[in-house]
């Protein structure tokens, strides 16, 4: 079943009832300021960071219902409605939400009054617009009352949630003609306000949340609206909000629209005070002024639709199928930057309170975007490897406000260093920058003690090496990329849990991933320390990925898998040995991309165990046989029930890992069928069982040992966005960045004849055009780039060249 349609040419996702299956939102912003808001008008702002800077509140625990967003009452008569549905929830005449880039527009109608509600963020400013139309499709004029309603949360959204006691006294506003002021903390000599205005005159406002909903109800039935009459309100302390209230007559054909902002200012630090508490507005005043008319809203909106143009032009493929087309040349490059901006802090599901950024999933994330936003890719890179300490590990996570290390998770994930080296070598493929290497960056944020990138990449690879266990495998410490695998918790204590295990770090426990990735990403170390110059330590680099490779054949292969990992008791985990839990996922993706065993025909034995062992319908799942009883020396995974979340459930970030190791060994038929089980825009017909947005990757579809087999969870915040956009561009489609220039590899199914790839690299448009009547599944038989045949199927890079014609030709060729 579906509740929507994708509208390609428009890059929409058209959603066309309210009912969906949870709420099915979209992301706004593209810089700093962002917006969550879903297809029934809810969600929430913030700027920067969720947790620090959080503009509008939020419900926790509030999905699928869904009941806080910035909402429009349209009263007419006794009928009250929104063009979102909620909050009224009145049945509407028509409706419908259109998800784009960057933007969400509603348009519905009820009793022959049609309304458009337009929401965006402009692409260089830190606002919310939202363009209220409004149409009488009747023979007589319309009288009709417009309130708006925005609650705001007082910036620090943890302590608004946990210490209200205090905010019930804190929250300040002022209302200055149609505009109300959210002033909270301003008096503490902080910077910051936020604003909502709208472009005519009010005829009344209410600022105190009580006031505007009465004491005993909702926001399904505001008494302020359902009086029809603005209270005034001006909130000290509680819950301050900003609602306006407008009056509008329409004749019949008439229409009129309304530009609401809902704007974030930060003033200079040091800027003089006008007097205590009273804020400076200048710059709110330009905003609202920048935003005031239809044809400035529509030069607005004009410049996001290009910055989407733009972005989304430089990779964009056509094939046969159109699923895959819509996925890469749309909705997955729009999910990796959302990823990419966000991390894993703010979506339906994660708080926007617990996470920052996280040092493996931003490194992870840079791999679906080096390609579009490369300079702000380098930022990231530095800001990352600042939270790395002297010895090569880092912080977990960090702040984006502040981008400092978060001390409340601490270090300990040993996956971590190794994908600094990733999102490096993705970034330098991409660029072709080798200065980056040689920024000075800060350890732990001290100054103090900065030093050049490459040597924190040194020191990445070094702790790894540093970091051994019994096996000559590395250790895994807290966890490595699977967070809820804790190896290294054992007690003698009855009744203790993984959460309260005080050894998570100092155990032996080892992780044949970790292995996996040595290899991988060690090999790609070596590559660069051999660019730049350092030929030596190339050399030596590859001798450790050497021993570490012999030390994942010998203690991680278990016959006919890759072993997972070893515990705290050197028993194995993973393994035929096992009662449960024989065979992961994650090494055999990993160890497959890094080459391992390829030659030994390992690789192909182990992606058969995959598939025979755990794959289903819906996707691979991460483990089998799932754990049935709780384990403490294996950690939070066995917590979960069978088939949820990492215990045996379809985790979709490591379906892609099989994808592309299908592609490493050769398998284009299998690499596709990987690809597409997962693939939103594939289930999409499916929706009433994945019940999350059809548009974006979901981190979790449930196992088939799980009653709600097939339902996604988690939707959005996932690295399953940058890995499958690795996946398909690069292993699949097989345009492979490389430290020289690109490389045409694909690996695609038999029956497919061929297809074109337009892609923006290093300052030059490539026009690749891949032909496949050969009908192989692998394999360049003739690669011409500008007429001339190339000896192999790498396009030599010519700097200041601006176009290249290629042409790939698939199978064997005279
Ligand atoms: C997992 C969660 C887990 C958390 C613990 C996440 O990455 O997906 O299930 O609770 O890590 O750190
Ligand atoms: O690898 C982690 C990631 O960092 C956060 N989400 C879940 C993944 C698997 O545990």
């Amino acid at each position: 079943m579906q509740f929507g349609h994708f509208d390609d040419q428009k890059k929409e996702y058209i959603i066309t009832t309210p009912h969906t299956p949870l709420p099915w939102i979209n992301y706004l912003g593209s810089k700093d300021f962002f917006s969550l808001i879903s297809n029934t008008a809810g969600g929430y702002c913030f700027y920067r960071d969720a947790k620090l800077r959080r503009i509008t509140r939020y419900r926790y625990n509030d999905c699928p219902r869904d009941s806080v967003g910035r909402y429009y009452y349209i009263k007419d008569g006794s009928t009250i409605w929104n063009p979102g549905w909620k909050p009224v929830q009145t049945e509407l005449d028509s409706y419908c939400c259109r998800h784009g880039m960057g933007y969400t527009v509603f348009e519905s109608s009820k009793n022959d009054v049609a309304a458009s509600l337009e929401c965006f963020v402009p692409v260089s400013d830190n606002c919310e617009i939202h363009r209220l139309t409004l149409q009488n499709n009747t023979e007589t004029e319309k009288e009709l009352d417009i309130f708006s309603y925005a609650e705001f949360c007082l910036w620090n959204a943890a302590d608004d949630a946990n210490n209200f006691q205090r905010n019930f006294s804190t929250g300040e506003v002022e209302i200055v003609g149609s505009t109300i002021y959210h002033k909270t903390e301003y008096r503490e000599r902080r910077n910051h306000f936020a604003f909502y205005t709208v472009n005519k005159p009010v005829c009344g406002f209410d600022t105190s949340r009580d006031s505007f909903c009465g004491t005993d109800s909702g926001l399904a039935q505001p008494q302020t609206v359902l009086e029809g009459k603005s209270h005034n309100s001006v909130a000290h302390g509680w819950a301050p909000i900003g609602s306006h209230h407008l009056k509008v007559s329409l004749k019949p054909g008439e229409s009129t629209s309304y530009i609401f902002v809902l704007g974030y200012v930060e003033n200079p630090a040091d800027d003089k005070w006008e007097a205590p508490g009273i804020i400076k507005k200048d710059r709110a005043l330009k905003l609202m002024e920048k935003y005031s008319t239809d044809a400035q809203v529509d030069a607005a909106l004009k410049e996001l639709h290009k910055y989407w143009e733009k972005l989304l032009s430089r990779f964009s493929v056509r094939s046969e199928d159109e699923k895959l087309d819509r996925m890469v040349n749309i909705w997955n490059q729009y999910q990796c930057m959302v990823t990419f901006n966000l991390s894993r802090s703010a979506s339906y599901f994660e708080s926007g309170t617990g996470r920052g950024m996280g040092f493996r999933d931003s490194c992870q994330d840079l791999l679906g975007i080096v390609h579009l936003v490369p300079e702000r890719a380098r930022q990231r890179i530095l800001d990352i490897a600042a939270t790395q300490f002297e010895d090569g590990s880092s912080y977990h996570q960090y702040q984006p406000l502040t981008k400092k290390g978060n001390a409340d998770i601490g270090s300990g994930f040993n996956d971590d260093p190794l994908w600094l080296i990733a999102g490096t070598g993705a970034y330098l493929r991409e660029t072709g920058d080798f200065s980056i290497l040689q920024e000075q960056v800060a350890f732990n944020n001290d100054e103090t003690k900065a030093q050049p990138l490459l040597e924190h990449l040194r020191r990445s690879f070094g702790y790894s090496c540093a970091h051994k266990g019994p096996h000559g495998l590395p250790l895994i410490g807290r966890a490595d990329w699977n967070d809820c695998l804790n190896l290294n918790c054992f007690s003698s204590e009855p009744g203790e849990s993984f959460q309260t295990c005080s050894n998570m770090e100092s155990g032996k426990a080892e992780s044949v991933f970790i292995g996996g990735m040595f290899v991988k990403y060690g090999s790609e170390y070596a590559d660069i320390c051999e660019h730049s110059g350092f030929a030596q330590e190339a050399a030596q680099v590859r001798e450790q990925v050497e021993v570490m490779r012999a030390a994942v054949m010998d203690a991680g292969w278990d016959g006919e898998w890759f072993v997972r990992a070893y515990d705290a008791f050197s028993t194995p985990v993973g393994s035929h040995v096992c009662n449960e839990g024989q065979i992961f996922i994650e090494p055999q993706g990993m160890c497959v991309m890094a080459g391992i065993g390829l030659k030994e025909g390992l690789a192909d034995r182990a992606l058969k165990s995959v598939q025979e062992k755990l794959d289903t319908k819906y996707g691979i799942v991460l483990l089998q046989p799932a754990y049935t009883t709780y384990h403490l020396n294996l950690g939070e995974i066995s917590s979960y029930p069978p088939g949820y979340k990492e215990n045996a459930g379809i985790f979709c970030h490591n379906n892609p890992w099989i994808s592309c190791a299908e592609a490493v060994a050769g398998h284009g038929d299998r690499a596709f069928e990987v690809y597409r089980k997962t693939c939103p825009a594939y289930v999409e017909e499916i929706s009433e069982i994945h019940r999350t947005e059809p548009y974006v990757y979901s981190q979790m579809v449930a196992g088939k040992d799980a009653p709600s087999f097939g339902e996604a969870k988690n939707s959005w915040l996932t690295g399953t966005a940058a890995w499958t956009f690795a996946d398909v561009s690069q292993y699949l489609l097989g345009i492979q960045p490389e430290l020289d220039g690109l490389r045409v590899n694909p690996c695609i199914p038999q029956s497919c004849k061929g297809f074109t790839v337009q892609r923006f690299y290093r300052g030059a448009q490539y026009n690749i055009t891949v032909d496949n009547t050969a009908g192989v599944q692998k394999g360049v038989g003739q690669l011409v780039v500008d007429g001339v045949q190339m000896k192999e199927n790498l396009i030599p890079y010519v700097s200041g060249k601006t176009e290249y014609t290629v042409k790939a030709v698939l199978g064997a060729c005279e």
